[in-house]
């Protein structure tokens, strides 16, 4: 008697296991198709890419891929636009150059301020918004799905070549404080000394064209939270960009 309950009992749940899976394989299915269906209507109402609340990851870009790495980008993009306009030009980059070049006590020479723009050009080609860089870099990623870290790093190269304003092969303390605060103003010699101990990987005091290069990529390419938050100065909780909407249609990019 207890056999032949504990068999019928063994039945029983093997019928809802096979419900379970059943109901759940049909789930999955139903959320694929729905996936393809919140993708369109995305690219049917944002299609430049914009914030939605119905995009999903797989459908709309590589990159951001985290709400986090959204706010580092949104950052330095809003930062960057000394001239207000919108979007980060030549224009914007130039003055960025002479800024810092004048805070060590130098002027931009012609040499340096072609590194300045041709860093631009590489950086945001024709952009002319927030979304229109991403797609941007998003081609030049899906471009290049096997290097593009080390194409990014070559024109990293450039940009060391830009904040080195003495051309003596290093960045100075002097150097790195004058590239960031010529964009971020309120950061504290505390918060600049923070961030160039992060990315000084050997601690000899200054930085590497090496040590530029890899904490550069690593604030843009960087999801999750790593210390190259710091590249531009401390990271913290005021260094978040972007607006009340932004925070709200995240989910775009997680
Ligand atoms: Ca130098
Ligand atoms: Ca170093």
């Amino acid at each position: 008697m207890i056999n032949a309950n504990a068999r019928e009992w063994c039945k029983m749940v093997q019928v809802v296991r096979v419900v379970l899976i059943c109901v759940i394989e049909t789930l999955s299915e139903m959320m694929d198709r729905n996936d393809e269906y919140l993708g369109n209507i995305h690219n049917e109402w944002c299609p430049r890419g914009g914030a939605s609340i119905f995009a999903t990851t797989s459908t709309i870009r590589r990159l951001p891929k985290t709400s986090f790495q959204e706010a580092k980008l949104r950052r330095v993009y809003e930062a960057k636009d000394f001239d207000n306009k919108g979007y980060v030009s030549t224009n914007d980059y130039e003055t960025w150059g002479k800024i810092a070049a004048e805070k060590v006590g130098l002027v931009m020479d012609d040499e340096i301020k072609g590194y300045w723009v041709t860093a631009c050009q590489s950086y945001f080609g024709d952009t002319k918004s927030f979304d229109d860089w991403i797609d941007y870099f998003n081609a030049f990623i899906e471009n290049n799905p096997d290097n593009y870290e080390e194409i990014s790093r070559d024109i990293n190269v450039t940009v060391f070549k830009a904040i080195d304003s003495n051309k003596d092969g290093v960045v100075s303390v002097a150097e790195y404080k004058a590239i960031v605060t010529a964009i971020f103003p309120d950061l504290t010699d505390d918060d600049v000394e923070y961030g160039f101990n992060m990315i000084d990987e050997d601690g000899d005091g200054v930085l590497s064209q090496e040590e530029v290069a890899t904490a550069w990529l690593r604030y843009y390419y960087d999801e999750e939270d790593t210390k190259y938050k710091h590249f531009y100065g401390r990271w913290d909780e005021k260094s978040k960009g972007g607006s009340i909407w932004t925070w709200l249609t995240s989910s775009c990019y997680e």
